[in-house]
């Protein structure tokens, strides 16, 4: 056998850069890396000799720079990922937010912090966490319950097996998560001859399951005993590339369709059979659908809160069947479970079908809807001088888009109101990180989208609060060169929380600004803030001025921050679904008590 010596570090670099997408890609495009003494002088090195075949990047925070590594993964569809390195201890640690994030929204990212010397010589070493009764605990282990896949690198030969491993998870539609290698930093720098074989490329292939045949009978006869059935379609119809499919599955069976947040884009806006977005924050059109449904049909979804209402919306007694790649996603809530890929399932179930139709819906609830939205989203008239609303700059950034526009967005006011109001075009012009709905995930993802589709324009909605939980990777972006818009509401504090506080009875405390401990009054300079990281930043003293400023982003060339201030109360009333929120039996405030009683007629409701 021919081998190569080389040590484990430049052995897990030269195996990732061989790993390749059936498109002939690799399938990690690079590696985000802050080093310290527990990846330097290993992976550093090793990555610095590599930097012809995989592309180094260096973030300013390492969950920030894992958000982009996730962004870039989830706008490919899992086509391709990026992979994150990091030192040991705080740097280590700063990850398992984002593996969090990744592994709660099913998406690949290989992780590679670095750990203590597996010869525990130098113990304990700078930052390394000493467990009193466990010498092998590290503080990697934090990453376990995140991680589709955990491993500890001890030795250079235990890389023969987990590397391929690692990849055999990322690119595995039902497992696809985040993987973790901690890797022992004196094991980095360890020479071992490795068989060169190990090194040949190779293609990972997406795999397509096909549904068991007694399942799949089952599902067909599922759909033919419902005379009103709707698709709930999730963000497995984008991983699975099936967007074409389900288009064509529910046009032949005039099936509606309503859509959650990371499914969004699955179906053009104004198609006919696109109901909305559905749940908590939910259109009245798709959410009165799936009131009268006898069948719920998800496709691709993992059936989260919002998306059923806290299961009011979706009820026990409402059949549902879930056409999923993973079965603990299939069978939630006794589902009936079609398990396989969703462009194979919605195929063999059409055929099945043969010209078996549904009733389709009354046209006149997507009209009422978009009436509603549109009368939210309309610029407000030149002579009101009220604070402008999320919804209206939401209208205003939708008057700006182009066809090639990715909107996107993960915490605060704007997701519920984006998933409700903007009109997404094609399949993966709406990018929702909402599964974690992790503050901070919207710059550092906006960067990793433009990185994953440079031809398209990046417009990230964000927060006041968002945006001073994690914006450092702005700088990033100017200095990598990357165009993303960003717009900032400025609502002075956490608006939505704000409001869910009131919505439970509680008194307006410690969410805006002006509600917290403070001596000094807030004012944060967000233009400044932004244009101090080179970023080309100004106000909009109103919606006509956000319309200016967003004309003049079409023209920059890197980075474009636009900071215009909204009032935090209103949001659109219209649509909605119950979401549950505990609140507290007992209080001394009345409103909380009058909140609580709605409370338990709610819950009562769900049953
Ligand atoms: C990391 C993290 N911490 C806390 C939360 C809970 N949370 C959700 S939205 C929000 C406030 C967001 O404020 P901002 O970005 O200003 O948006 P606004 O609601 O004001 O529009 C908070 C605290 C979260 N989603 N993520
Ligand atoms: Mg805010």
């Amino acid at each position: 056998m021919k081998t190569v010596r080389l040590t484990a570090a430049q052995a897990a670099i030269r195996y990732i850069a061989a790993q390749k997408n059936e498109d002939g890609e690799t399938f990690i495009a690079g590696m985000w890396a802050i080093f310290g003494h527990g990846n330097v002088a290993g992976i550093g090195e090793a990555l610095h000799a590599a930097r012809d075949t995989l592309t180094t990047y260096r973030g300013h925070n390492e969950q920030s720079m894992t958000h982009a590594a996730i962004a870039y993964a989830k706008q490919l569809g899992r086509r391709r990922a990026m992979a994150v390195t990091s030192s040991i201890g705080p740097g280590a640690t700063n990850m398992v937010t984002a593996a969090a994030l990744a592994h709660v929204n099913r998406l690949p990212v290989l992780l590679m912090p670095g750990d203590v010397f597996a010869n525990r010589g130098p113990d304990p070493v700078l930052q390394q966490v000493e467990d009193f009764g466990d010498g092998t605990v590290s503080a990697n282990d934090c990453f376990r319950p995140v991680s589709r896949y955990f491993d500890r690198i001890t030795r250079p030969e235990q890389l023969l097996t987990a590397l391929p491993r690692a990849f055999r998870v990322m690119t595995d539609p039902a497992d696809c998560g985040p993987v973790t290698l901690a890797f022992c930093q004196d094991v980095q720098a360890e020479a071992y001859d490795w068989p060169e074989s190990f090194f040949d490329e190779r293609i990972w292939r997406r795999r397509r399951p096909r549904p068991d045949e007694n399942e799949l009978a089952d599902a067909i006869e599922a759909i033919r005993a419902a005379s009103r059935p709707v698709i709930v379609a999730g963000g497995g119809v984008h991983y699975a590339g099936a967007c074409a499919t389900l288009k064509a599955f529910a046009e032949k069976h005039a099936i509606p369709v309503v859509e959650t947040q990371a499914g969004k884009s699955a179906l053009p806006w104004d198609h006919p059979l696109n109901l909305g977005p559905v749940g908590v924050t939910g259109s009245a059109s798709a959410n009165a659908i799936c009131e009268e449904a006898d069948l719920v049909f998800g496709v691709g979804t993992r059936f989260q809160d919002f998306t059923t209402g806290s299961w009011a919306l979706f009820r026990k007694k409402r059949r549902i069947l879930a056409l999923n790649v993973q079965p603990h996603d299939g069978t939630k809530h006794d589902a009936q479970a079609l398990i396989a890929d969703a462009d194979v399932g919605l195929k063999l179930l059409s055929a099945g079908l043969g010209s078996w139709k549904a009733e389709a819906p009354a046209p006149a609830l997507k009209e009422d809807w978009f009436r509603a939205a549109d009368a939210v989203t309309e610029a407000p008239s030149v002579d009101e001088n009220a604070l402008p609303t999320d919804m209206q700059v939401i209208g205003a950034v939708q008057r700006a888009a182009r066809e090639n526009t990715v909107v996107m967005c993960a915490a605060g006011t704007m997701p519920g109101e984006l998933h409700k109001l903007w009109k997404a075009g094609r399949p993966g012009s709406y990018h929702m990180e909402y599964g974690y709905s992790c503050m901070g995930y919207e710059i550092a993802g906006g960067l990793g989208i433009k990185m994953a589709e440079p031809d398209r324009d990046v417009v990230v909605m964000v927060g006041d609060g968002s945006y001073m939980m994690m914006n450092s990777e702005l700088a990033t972006a100017v200095s990598m060169g990357v165009k993303i818009t960003v717009v900032i509401t400025d609502n002075r504090g956490f608006g939505c929380i704000n409001r869910l506080q009131m919505g439970t009875g509680g008194a307006e405390f410690n969410n805006l600004l002006d509600h917290t401990h403070h001596v000094n009054p807030s004012h944060i300079d967000f233009v400044a803030h932004a244009a101090s990281m080179g970023a080309d930043a100004r106000k909009a003293g109103s919606i006509a001025g956000l319309e200016t400023a967003l004309a003049e982003a079409r023209a920059a060339k890197g980075p474009f921050v636009v900071v215009i201030d909204t009032d935090p109360y209103p949001t659109t009333e219209a649509g909605g679904y119950w979401w549950d929120v505990a609140v507290p039996e007992v209080s001394d405030r009345q409103e909380v008590n009058a909140a609580r009683k709605a409370y338990e007629n709610a819950l009562k409701e769900r049953t």
